[in-house]
């Protein structure tokens, strides 16, 4: 009897599982609960910080500090500014990681990141200005997808610059010919590069803004999807640093480290935090404001459905945003979405169920600096 429970269970969660949809793991962070101490944010709720901390590189300015009255910030907030930069990594401020990192099947994790491997991760977060009423000349600060040692995804620099605040983006291109394990210098040939992206810029530096960051970490090259959404707005599509991995610091390549022994990309389960490149002193103990970020992994999220034909021929089987009893209610959900697509209207592509939604309305490469 007792046998047959526990595997009566098994099925139960098994069934529960494939029903719940796409949300595998996620955590949000609002720096005020559970308790967060003025100060460092290291070894606070699973973060890490140690050069702020005094025990990294440099000791930078990255702080848990007051939200200086910011809207929806709450009373505390995460401060950095790059009054005080480094070349190094792993000594920066990393996000509490998710159970369940993110990555392609044979992505190597390297004992960083852990749990069951998903192939969608996603992030966001709100920036804000310290200083909204002038420019903080210099200030920058670089916001990456990453496993917990700067092995970093993917790039989203937050900047000020004279005339608001500006979203940058690099992703890793390798164009043909293409690198293979038989042929990897051809992924990191004279064709092949980071390619920078302005993903906005004049942003009002009086007011919080929202970044969101999406990646499908898909098997194989030159196949990884990053989105970038600034303010609930589709910005840029573009992939991830997952041939960096693969040529420029696998077996052989110009950075590998004599160890990693296959060509394969990395996982992710946090946001590292990190100011490097030009130090911009004048900004110490003021920069930027963090708050309300959240991480997600999970499965490619498929749908929502735009067309009842989607949902015929045992297609209604294929969504997982949302996941749908019979083809009858995903034909009826075309229906009622017909006038609007997302209708969360928050730009994604998620819809977000659950959550009220019918109420919710709520180029050119540049030097490596700057890629810091
Ligand atoms: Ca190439
Ligand atoms: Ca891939």
């Amino acid at each position: 009897m007792k046998k047959f429970i526990t595997i009566f269970s098994f099925l139960a969660i098994s069934l529960t599982l494939l029903v719940t949809p796409s949300f595998a793991d996620s955590l949000s962070i609002n720096f005020e609960n559970p308790p967060y101490t003025l100060g460092t944010i290291n070894l606070q709720d699973g973060w890490s910080s140690f050069g702020a901390a005094g025990s990294g590189c440099a000791v930078y300015d990255h702080a848990v500090s007051a939200s200086l009255s910011t809207a929806g910030f709450g009373s505390q907030s995460l401060r950095i500014s790059n009054a005080v930069t480094s070349g190094c990594f792993g000594d920066q401020t990393f996000s509490k990681s998710l159970a369940n990192e993110a990555g392609e099947t044979a992505a190597v994790n390297s004992g960083m990141s852990q749990g069951t491997r998903q192939k969608h991760f996603e992030a966001e977060w709100y920036f804000a200005s310290t200083v909204p009423g002038a420019q903080q000349p210099g200030l920058s600060a670089v916001a990456s997808p990453d496993r917990g040692d700067g092995a970093r995804m993917s790039w989203v620099q937050m900047k000020d610059t004279p005339t608001g605040l500006e979203v940058n983006f690099y992703d890793y291109v390798d164009a043909a010919p293409f690198g293979t394990a038989g042929t990897p210098t051809n992924g990191y040939g004279p064709e092949d590069t980071f390619r920078f992206t302005n993903v906005v810029s004049g942003l009002d530096r009086t007011v919080p803004h929202k970044i969101k960051i999406t990646m499908d970490l898909l098997d194989g090259p030159r196949n990884d999807v990053v989105k970038v959404y600034v303010d609930g707005v589709l910005k840029h599509t573009g992939t991830s640093w997952e041939d960096y991995f693969r040529f420029v610091q696998g077996p052989g390549g110009p950075e590998w480290d004599g160890i990693i022994p296959g060509f394969e990309s990395r996982t992710v389960d946090s946001i590292l935090f990190r100011t490097g490149g030009a130090a911009a002193p004048i900004t110490a103990g003021f920069g930027f404001l963090i708050d309300n970020l959240s991480t997600l992994s999970g499965p490619i999220l498929v749908g929502p459905p735009t067309n009842k034909d989607q949902c015929k021929k045992d297609g209604w089987k294929t969504f997982n945003n949302p996941t749908f009893k019979n083809q009858g209610q995903c034909i009826k959900y075309v229906e009622n979405h017909e006038e609007d697509d997302d209708h969360d209207n928050d730009g994604d592509d998620r819809d977000d169920h659950g959550k009220n939604n019918d109420d919710d309305h709520r180029g050119e490469n540049e030097n490596h600096e700057e890629r810091d």
